[in-house]
């Protein structure tokens, strides 16, 4: 069922930290008191978290954003901004997440539980109450709160069957999931029409999902390779239930005891395993039943009845199926989630413009030039005595700058001096 591979694009955007306050106490009879501007909250971050009730990505196709809260400011009296609430994306088990750009693996999500950070949130920045030193006794400027993260994914799912429509040829399992989901399989009225299995997702509603597989027909010997033999009971073996589909209107004979009776045995022929699996019978064709010249009046069938041409009994298949699938997927060993991070790239990096500008790269330069007012010769000071104990100065001589050149530092520009 690997053929059937499930694609969306997916932006995510950390939330944006808060600014830090710019404030001093404020005191009866004292002029101008300490600094005392609280930081901005960090923004919350974007996970993605693989839950087995999710099916598929169809609930991307329309609706691509994922942003998560932005952190506040930060205010007077050291209060701190409060800090956004991270935003858990839920996607299926089996979930691939690539870089959009370099298609690049990012994350490869199997199991129930396993997350990724996959959009971390900005920081808040610092009030200028952090910036008291014995050389600056009124620090005049505060840290402006960090952007979040924002890129875009490439998601890929291969979908893997919660049920297979297990039958003999044309009991109508195709127009069954046809029905159901928004499968467009081939319909005929022969047998061995299906030669591939076709998935579909039925979504019952936002917290309902599940894929079912259509199953090439299986007959007696398909153990031994009769017909399209054990090819596609490799199918059935990883479907988490199975609906053996039994014809209440067989020309050939054969009651749906029958079917049911040499379907099991095909099944436990192949693997044994398979007989334990939670299973449904299922009647189709329920509106031929003791119609069609040369078939039994009464099937002798007491299970659900469906037909996929009237639509009884769908209503009923769906919502047992989801219940079933709900029940195998609870049962099933939770793993240890375990978390995928992407490595944090720190350092610094210098890269040379179109323009012949030297841009600084990462993450701790950037953010030391991320003052509320550069203007401000105070802050001016602070954010190049952060840039030289970062190293940025000598990897800037490294590179070849020389006094007057221009250097890009996140959103800022500077010219260089030797002592930058
Ligand atoms: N009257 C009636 N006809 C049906 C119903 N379901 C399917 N059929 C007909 O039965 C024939 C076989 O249907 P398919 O859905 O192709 O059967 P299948 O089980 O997928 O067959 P294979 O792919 O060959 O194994 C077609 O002619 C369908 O139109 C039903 O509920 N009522
Ligand atoms: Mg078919």
């Amino acid at each position: 069922m690997s053929q059937f591979v499930d694609e969306c694009g997916l932006n995510v955007r950390g939330g944006d930290g808060g600014a830090g306050s710019v404030s001093f106490r404020r005191e009866a009879h004292v002029p101008m008191g300490g600094p005392d501007g609280g930081d901005g909250g960090h923004g919350g971050s974007v996970w993605l978290v693989a839950d087995h009730n999710v099916a598929s990505l169809i609930a991307f196709r329309d609706h691509p954003h994922r942003r998560a809260e932005s952190g506040t400011h930060g205010m007077g009296k050291k209060r701190h901004g409060k800090r956004g609430e991270d935003l858990e994306v839920h996607v299926p088990e089996g979930t691939v997440a690539r870089d959009n750009d370099s298609g690049a693996v990012l994350a490869d999500l199997v199991h129930h539980g396993d997350r990724w950070l996959a959009a971390r949130g900005g920081q808040g920045g610092r009030g200028n109450a952090r910036f008291l030193s014995n050389r600056r006794r009124a620090p005049s400027f505060a840290e402006q709160g960090e952007h979040g993260e924002e890129r875009w994914l490439r998601l890929e799912l291969k979908l893997m069957a919660d049920v297979a429509l297990v039958g003999f040829p044309n009991v109508g399992k195709s127009t069954l999931i046809s029905r159901i989901s928004a499968a467009k399989p081939k319909i005929a009225d022969y047998p061995f029409t299906t030669l591939e299995p076709n998935l579909g997702v039925v979504r019952l509603d936002d917290a309902t999902e599940y894929v079912v597989a259509d199953i090439p027909g299986l007959i007696e010997g398909a153990s031994e390779g009769k017909g399209l033999g054990h090819q596609f009971l490799r199918h059935i073996e990883r479907a988490r239930v199975l609906v053996l589909l039994l014809d209440l209107a067989a020309v050939d004979g054969h009651t749906p005891a029958d079917q049911e009776r040499i379907l099991l045995n095909e099944l436990e022929q192949y693997r044994p395993e398979l007989v334990e699996r939670p299973r449904l019978a299922v009647g189709s064709r329920a509106d031929l039943e003791g119609l069609v010249p040369g078939t039994s009046d009464t099937s002798g069938f007491d299970g659900l009845r469906v037909s996929a041409v009237t639509g009884e009994g769908l209503p009923q298949l769906t919502g047992r199926l989801a219940d079933l699938v709900r029940a195998a997927r609870a049962a099933e060993e939770v793993t240890e989630g375990f978390v995928v991070h992407r490595p944090l790239g720190e350092g610094v990096r210098i890269e040379r413009a179109d323009d012949g500008a030297f841009v600084v790269i990462g993450r701790q330069a950037e953010r030391a030039v991320a003052l509320s007012d550069l203007t401000n010769p105070e802050a001016l000071d602070y954010a190049q005595h952060r840039l030289r104990s970062l190293g940025v100065d000598r990897a800037l001589a490294r590179a070849g700058a020389r006094a007057g050149d221009r250097v890009r530092i996140g959103r800022v520009e500077l010219d260089y001096e030797e002592d930058l």
